[in-house]
């Protein structure tokens, strides 16, 4: 029935993350996290944020300007803020070093920030906001990546796909969790479509003539378009702002130039805010009484809500393992380590 996939378990999936990135080179303390995060995306059924990235991550470890064995330092600069410096290796461990920290500043201060500086970043935003959800607080993440998009009324790439997330605590079960790309769609699920030969719908992207194309290799060339016109364009230049010059760190054209057509991960910072209920509310079981009761009326209307798809497969996944394309898995084997 699967012939064109194989079926891995989830530790499975993990170990071959592992193995791949240490082959190539990573250290072990930052192929941990990308392992993981790797292995979060395939479990929870998000193609382009997988073990689809697994080739990508070797090509950037080969990249001359990343550093394989980045140990990240961690600044407590002020009450309110954290600056993890990456040293030019993944975000990713940057993020687990610095989060006991930022959460813990939250809980202190009811808003605390955390700054990432100087990392590589190829990762979806959810686990991350998921980790601060498990702490009980609300997390907010953003990042910009290679400048690939168009703003609106544009037909150039000026953006990058930047991405947004957010999570909020719940009393039982999964946070409510919501984590897209400002672009239409992310540049991974694009990628995925010429891999497959599938046309891409209308109002994902533009030629490099700036006419709308439903080729996904002339949208890849061309640019790519914000999702809801002016205001995912307006998001997205607010998140290369936040995550970008606010913290000290480059644009989406900064890092694309600094990428120098090597085609390795976008190379920026990141900016992850953590805020606690019980600190800034005035009573705070009301409050979570006024988040549920208002979950309870989008979901009691049949509208879902965000996220659950993935907790779905996650469920599912765990229970049943994941079937990965053997095209994907011949490609990861033909890795040259
Ligand atoms: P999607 O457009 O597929 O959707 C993203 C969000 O919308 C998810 O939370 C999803 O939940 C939710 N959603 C989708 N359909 C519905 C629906 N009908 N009702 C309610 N909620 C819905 O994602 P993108 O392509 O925009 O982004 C995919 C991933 O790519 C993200 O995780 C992002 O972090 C990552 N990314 C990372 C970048 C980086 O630079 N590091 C750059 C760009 C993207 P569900 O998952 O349950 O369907
Ligand atoms: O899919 O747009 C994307 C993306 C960029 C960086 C990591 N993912």
């Amino acid at each position: 029935m699967h012939d064109d996939s194989v079926r891995m378990s989830v530790e499975e999936v993990r170990a071959l993350a592992l193995r791949t990135l240490t082959a190539a080179g990573l250290s072990e303390a930052q192929a941990g996290p990308v392992a993981e995060v790797i292995t979060r995306g395939e479990r929870d059924a998000c193609a382009s944020h997988g073990l689809y990235r697994l080739p990508g991550c070797v090509q950037t470890i080969r990249f001359e300007k990343f550093r394989p064995d980045a140990e990240p330092v961690i600044e407590d600069v002020s009450p309110a803020l954290v600056r993890a410096d990456a040293g030019y290796g993944y975000s990713l461990l940057a993020f687990e070093r610095a989060l006991p920290l930022l959460t813990a500043k939250a809980r202190e201060t009811g808003l605390a920030a955390l700054a990432i500086n100087n990392c590589f970043h190829f990762s979806a935003l959810w686990p991350e906001v998921e980790m601060i959800a498990e702490a009980g607080l609300a997390g907010l993440a953003m990042t910009p990546s290679h400048a690939w998009v168009a703003p609106a009324g544009g037909t150039r790439p000026a953006l990058g796909t930047n991405p947004i997330a957010f999570a909020w605590p719940r009393p039982e079960g999964h946070p409510y969790v919501f984590d897209f790309a400002t672009s239409a769609i992310a540049r991974g699920d694009i990628s995925l479509h010429e891999i497959a030969g599938k046309p891409i719908p209308e109002g994902w992207g533009i030629d490099s003539e700036g006419r709308p194309t439903t080729s996904a290799s002339e949208a890849l060339s061309g640019a790519m378009l914000t999702f809801g016109g002016h205001k995912g364009s307006a998001l997205s230049t607010m998140i290369e702002l936040m995550a970008g010059p606010l913290i000290g760190d480059m644009t989406s054209l900064q890092s694309i130039d600094f990428d120098d057509g090597a085609k390795a991960a976008p190379c920026h910072g990141e900016l992850v805010l953590a805020f606690c209920p019980k600190r800034m509310g005035l009573d705070p079981e009301a409050s979570s009484q006024a988040a549920e009761t208002l979950f309870a009326t989008i979901a009691g209307q049949g509208a879902r809500l965000p996220s659950q798809r993935r907790f779905e497969a996650r469920a599912r996944s765990l229970k049943e393992g994941v079937q990965v394309p053997k095209t994907l898995m011949d490609r990861i084997h033909a890795l040259e380590l």
